[in-house]
């Protein structure tokens, strides 16, 4: 089986349980779909306990992507004082519910920072899959349609912070499946749901805005939630 999650923003206990009520067998596979980090307190343990695992594998999302930049240079390196650009991002990140990663990073030993930075920095943006003939295309976000269409112009934020079209169709032979937008503002009906349409399947539920954690099983279409 095939199951999918994404936006799990340090909400380590809904992670575990998650994990817990899967049962994954060898050949089953977790997609978490990025944003692993930032928001909630335990996105460095979800690392950890991610990296342990062979069958979890996780794509990245804008927070990932903007933890590992920040992280290396702030919190390994010592940018804090010369770099005033950055640092205005930085601070953004930060209340951006960056320091609560930045925070918990900085307990780790030298080695177990090493390895978290190397984890994110070996996150793929996207990933194709065939389940028994279906076609998906999971990332945590795409650009609109017309971009999209023309892979080659794309950038990496496309895959990052791209504002997708969920009422246009993108592909009529293969399912879009996403996270980064909770699914509330989709339609606010799907408020902590999952939603389908238009051949894309969303399954950011809001987890850490207190909404369950929404995962879906690629294989069964069967939902499954933890509050
Ligand atoms: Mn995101």
């Amino acid at each position: 089986m095939v199951y999918v999650t994404s936006d799990i923003h340090g909400c380590y206990e809904k992670y575990l349980r998650l994990i817990e009520r899967l049962d994954m067998k060898e050949a089953d596979t977790l997609y978490i779909l990025g944003d692993l980090v930032d928001r909630g307190g335990g996105g460095i343990e979800i690392i950890k306990d991610v990296m342990k695992r062979k069958n979890v594998v996780c794509l990245r999302g804008n927070h990932d992507y903007y933890a590992l930049i920040f992280l290396k240079r702030f919190a390994v390196q010592d940018h804090i004082k010369e770099e005033n650009r950055l640092k205005d991002v930085f601070r953004l990140w930060l209340e951006d519910g960056g320091a609560e990663t930045f925070s918990a990073f900085s307990k780790l030993s030298d080695n177990e920072k090493h390895s978290v930075l190397s984890f994110l920095d070996s996150l793929p943006f996207y990933e194709e899959l065939s389940i028994n003939g279906q076609r998906f295309f999971l990332s945590h976000t795409v650009c609109e349609k017309a971009k999209l269409l023309d892979i080659e112009k794309c950038s990496i934020l496309d895959f990052l912070i791209g504002e997708l079209e969920y009422e246009k169709c993108y592909f009529e032979d293969m399912t879009i499946v996403t996270g980064h937008t909770p699914t509330g503002f989709i339609d606010p009906a799907y408020t902590g749901r999952i939603w389908k349409g238009n051949n894309h399947i969303a399954v950011d539920c809001g987890a850490v805005f207190g909404n369950p954690l929404g995962c879906i099983c690629l294989d069964t279409t069967e939902e499954i939630y933890i509050d």
